[in-house]
């Protein structure tokens, strides 16, 4: 006769050992649920569709994971419509989240760092549109340094149904109705706004779920971290040369991954400021308006933080062109006052 050995605790002993059931926390889907009903147009294609891209990132987290273990490291021997040589990562990324987005049907178009054009979805009935950086940092991806996805959706302005047009991607940042970003890092996390305060997700490998860990982050006020490509600080206009050499003399800390994403978070949590300037190699800027810059703003001003190309806040900015690059200076509200100050 076989018997089971009873793995489960007795009732009793469950109450004087509690922490043997602990709580895992507040899923995404639940926080989602649980949120919907606080935003606009609530119909569950929002929540969907920020389900879908927490899926196609578990995918990718999977894939960064085991990237020395199979053969996703290196380029691809292409160039994106930047220029840029193609990682393969860039490139699975961008598959595996077109895919995720046109199976989900609640996006009739979309806009990625590795695609030329506008990608029509096949959902003419989707009500969104999607702009996405699928993998950010790409130059740190053979060497196990944190990256990253970037995300920002948007309400599409042509009639349902219709072919999308451009003007459906080059909305304003205000426009906005979510944006959000993945950081695969030490842990990943899973970090967004729907306009109603910026809540982080840490994913549970062991799960497989993410779980709120990081509730209405506020950007502190100031910090001590700068974080700038010191390796072009000559190429620098001479006013941020000058506002960097008060951070140094401030003894302020130099902190750069060279991925927005983790340099972004960073200072969200601890405080600081991120500035990419403009360089002889990117004269307007090296970041993109729709999948870096309008995403990253809309969250820090969500947190109380703020984001400038140093002219106006980039929020306010009418985006021109789908692969429009821009200078960007994001961060704690009073270093950014303190650069305006000095530009
Ligand atoms: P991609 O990797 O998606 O092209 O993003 C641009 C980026 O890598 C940012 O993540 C990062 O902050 C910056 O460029 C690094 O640029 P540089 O190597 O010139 O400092």
């Amino acid at each position: 006769m076989i018997t089971f050995v009873d793995t489960v605790v007795p009732i009793t002993a469950q109450s004087t050992q509690p922490d043997l059931a602990l709580p895992v926390g507040t899923t995404l889907d639940r926080f989602i649920l649980s949120e919907q009903s606080a935003f606009p147009f609530a119909t569950g294609e929002l929540s969907q569709l920020l389900r879908d891209i927490a899926l196609a990132s578990k995918i990718i987290n999977r894939e960064i994971n085991r990237a020395g273990l199979i053969d996703v490291t290196g380029a691809t021997g292409t160039d994106n419509v930047q220029g840029e040589s193609q990682q393969k990562l860039d490139v699975i990324a961008n598959i595996r989240f077109i895919r995720a987005l046109k199976n989900g049907g609640e996006v009739c178009a979309i806009i990625s760092e590795e695609e030329d054009d506008i990608i029509l979805t096949g959902n003419p009935n989707g009500k969104y549109v999607v702009a996405i950086d699928p993998l950010d940092g790409s130059s740190n991806i053979d060497v196990n340094v944190s990256i990253g996805t970037i995300f920002s959706i948007y309400r599409r302005v042509s009639p349902v149904g219709s072919v999308p047009t451009l003007a459906d991607l080059l909305q304003g940042g205000r426009q906005q109705v979510a944006a959000g970003y993945v950081l695969y890092g030490s842990s990943t996390i899973l970090v967004f706004t729907t306009g109603q305060g910026v809540n982080g997700f840490t994913l549970d490998q062991s799960l497989g779920e993410y779980i709120l860990s990081h509730t209405d982050i506020k950007q502190p006020r100031t910090g001590s971290i700068f974080s700038c490509n010191e390796g072009n600080v000559a190429e620098y206009p001479d006013k941020i040369q000058t506002y960097l050499n008060t951070c140094r003399q401030r003894r302020m800390t130099g902190r750069y991954i060279g991925s927005l994403v983790a340099d972004f978070h960073r200072n969200l949590i601890k405080g600081g400021i991120y500035l990419y300037p403009s360089t002889r190699k990117s004269p307007g800027g090296k970041l993109r308006l729709l999948y870096e810059c309008f995403p990253m703003a809309f969250i820090a001003e969500q947190a109380g933080g703020k984001a400038t190309d140093g002219r106006q806040a980039i929020l306010d900015i009418t985006p021109t062109d789908l692969h429009q690059r821009l200078v960007l200076y994001v961060g704690s509200p009073d270093l950014i006052d303190e650069l305006l100050t000095t530009i």
